[in-house]
């Protein structure tokens, strides 16, 4: 018998929600960031401390799924000819490739690319939606917002890469657009440890300016009302792939 509403403990205060009008946004978890050989990389950064981010989340998203809730995906990318991406972007920082060069895993952030595309371990089920953005905003020059007035979400369950940029970017926006936003900490990452605890600590502050944070663990807890044998399911998995 699915819950009306859940709640759980989150950072500032208790965070409720109800599952049939809420959506888990996983954003931008693409090669490009979060393996070798891709945009993250060509900045400068190590990709490590982004794919811990695969493991609970992989957990998170089985358990979503089993609750029957929404599922939406982003990818942060742009057209094969560049005209969606600003010469502000492209010219920013000093990376060794730019966006639209040809690296390893195909053209930089262009759509269609291997690199472009979601890690294996998050691929999207058929139906799931996967929403392509030009920006590091999950609204910005997209069909986010009208996708889920018409089904009819209000809050959001936000997890993904990386946490400064393309998650505190949505998160701000999702914000101004009237959603509750529940980030979960273990579910997105940083290249900077120092910007992941300031950037989470961001949201939370002034009594939750933007949104909740808590622990996976909180959230699979409170998902366990709907739907106790998924949820089991889904630890042991990520009990079995950390051993
Ligand atoms: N560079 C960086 O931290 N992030 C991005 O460029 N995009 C996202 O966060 N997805």
């Amino acid at each position: 018998m699915p819950a009306d509403r859940l709640t759980l403990p989150a950072d500032p205060g208790p965070f409720s929600f109800e599952p049939a009008r809420t959506a888990l946004l996983l954003i931008d978890m693409q090669r490009d960031f979060v393996e070798r050989g891709g945009f993250g990389e060509s900045l400068g950064n190590d990709v490590g401390l982004l794919r811990e981010v695969i493991p609970p989340l992989q957990e998170v998203l089985a358990a979503t799924r089993a609750a029957g809730m929404t599922v939406i995906h982003t990818r942060e990318g742009h057209c094969s000819d560049l005209t969606d991406c600003p010469p502000a972007k492209l010219n920013r920082g000093n990376p060794t490739m730019r966006i639209g060069d040809l690296g390893p895993k195909g053209r930089i952030l262009i759509r269609g690319e291997y690199g472009h595309d979601i890690v294996d371990e998050l691929a999207p089920l058929p139906g799931e939606v996967v929403i392509d953005k030009p920006g590091k905003g999950s609204f910005y020059a997209t069909e986010l917002h009208e996708l889920l007035q018409i089904a009819g979400i209000t809050s959001l369950i936000v997890t993904g890469v990386t946490t400064e940029v393309c998650v505190h970017t949505s998160v701000r926006e999702a914000n101004d657009r009237g959603y509750e936003c529940l980030v979960l900490a273990d579910c997105v990452g940083s290249y900077f440890p120092e910007f992941q605890e300031a950037g989470l600590a961001m949201i939370a502050a002034q009594g939750g300016i933007f949104g909740w944070v808590s622990p996976s663990a909180a959230y699979l807890e409170a998902l366990s009302a709907v739907n106790p044998a998924a949820v089991g399911a889904a630890t042991s998995r990520g009990r079995s792939r950390s051993t």
